[in-house]
């Protein structure tokens, strides 16, 4: 009997050893300590013994049952721990590791130089009209004296929605219909904004951007004009600038010009750029037409204004030296980045 309990403990120990799961464990806990467990068995078995036996043999088992529940909660200890170890050990983070780089944006230069041209005629006081892209025919055409045989107006040359509907060829009509706001109030605005036209190649895109400003007041001249466009000029393209005004033809505008900037890279002397000339044409602009001004309810004896008009690819390939104006619309990162 004594023999049999030292087996069983010695077994016990080893295989308490050998586990290394509390799977493991479980099992052992039943195939000792359960009912059919090796432990119960020998109990049961005391009642062959001796009376003067059976006390020693009692409290052997008594401590074997006792070994055997210490050694399985030390064992069980031991497992989670270790466990948690392999798990902390799996989890590990090297926080002196270099963080991945933030990738920043930036703004599209199309964007910059219309934050720009909104800041210089801001600062001149002008406010900032928007209107519809999908427009009448009569405010895009009718409302700038444009008569209805104009090419301008030429079904081949805008997209036209129905008969009566288009995407605006120009900004324009925003600026008539702040005209028909304001009247008889003066007018001071600049239109940003999307035009639409039906051309597309290397120097043109069926959809394009446009800034044009118009002033309407008592007492306003071509001097204010000049004065207003060589103040953005300079504050767009750097203080040397000059401006030079050429005689043109616009339906909404008389007497019309053009507009030129001394050449920003060579500084007059003449270079690929200004084509020899010295001169780079940036804009359109001129005094009103009074047909014009009577269309919105202003009287043409009382009130003049000027208006302009630019395209921004224009003046931002010009400011940033991009040749191609494709690449303002591909979205390519690595052209984007350089700005
Ligand atoms: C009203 C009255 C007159 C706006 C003007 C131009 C001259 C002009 C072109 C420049 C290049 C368009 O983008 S472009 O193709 N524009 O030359 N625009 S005067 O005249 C107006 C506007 C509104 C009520």
């Amino acid at each position: 009997m004594l023999e049999k309990i030292k087996e069983i403990r010695a077994a016990m120990e080893k295989e308490l050893r050998d586990a290394v799961s509390s799977e493991q464990l479980r099992e052992l806990k039943v195939k000792y300590l359960g009912k059919k467990g090796s432990i119960s068995e020998i109990s049961k078995s005391m009642g062959k013994l001796q009376p003067e036996e059976r006390p020693k043999a009692g409290q052997m088992v008594n401590e074997l049952r006792q070994a055997l529940e210490q050694n399985l909660a030390r064992r069980q200890q031991e497992l989670a721990d270790k466990m948690l170890q392999a798990q902390l050990a799996k989890e590990k983070v090297d926080i002196t590791l270099p963080g991945r780089p933030v990738k920043l944006g930036s703004k599209h230069p199309l964007t910059q130089v219309m934050d720009d041209f909104k800041e210089i005629f801001l600062g001149m006081g002008y406010a900032i009209a928007e209107g519809p892209q999908v427009e009448l025919d009569y405010y895009n055409f009718e409302r700038m004296n444009l008569p209805a045989d104009h090419p301008a107006r030429d079904m081949q040359d805008s997209f036209y929605i129905d008969a009566k509907r288009l995407l605006r060829t120009h900004t324009s009509p925003v600026q008539a219909r702040a005209m028909d706001r304001l009247c008889p109030n003066p007018v001071k605005v600049i239109s940003p904004g999307t035009v639409y036209r039906r051309d597309d190649d290397a120097t043109h895109s069926p959809m394009f951007h446009q800034v044009e400003g118009l002033v309407v007041d008592e007492g306003i001249s071509l001097a204010d004009l000049k004065g207003t466009l060589l103040n953005f000029v300079r504050q767009m393209f750097g203080e040397e600038r000059e401006i030079r005004l050429r005689p043109s033809f616009f339906p909404f505008t008389e007497p019309s010009v053009e507009v030129d900037i001394s050449c920003m890279l060579c500084g007059g002397s003449g270079c690929r750029t200004c084509k020899d000339t010295g001169w780079i044409e940036i804009l359109g602009a001129g005094m009103v037409h009074p047909n014009v001004l009577k269309m919105s309810g202003y009287d043409p004896e009382r009130f003049t204004g000027f208006a302009f008009g630019m395209g921004v690819e224009r003046i931002a390939m010009l400011k940033y030296g991009i040749d191609d104006m494709r690449v303002l619309f591909e979205n390519d990162v690595r052209f984007l980045q350089q700005f």
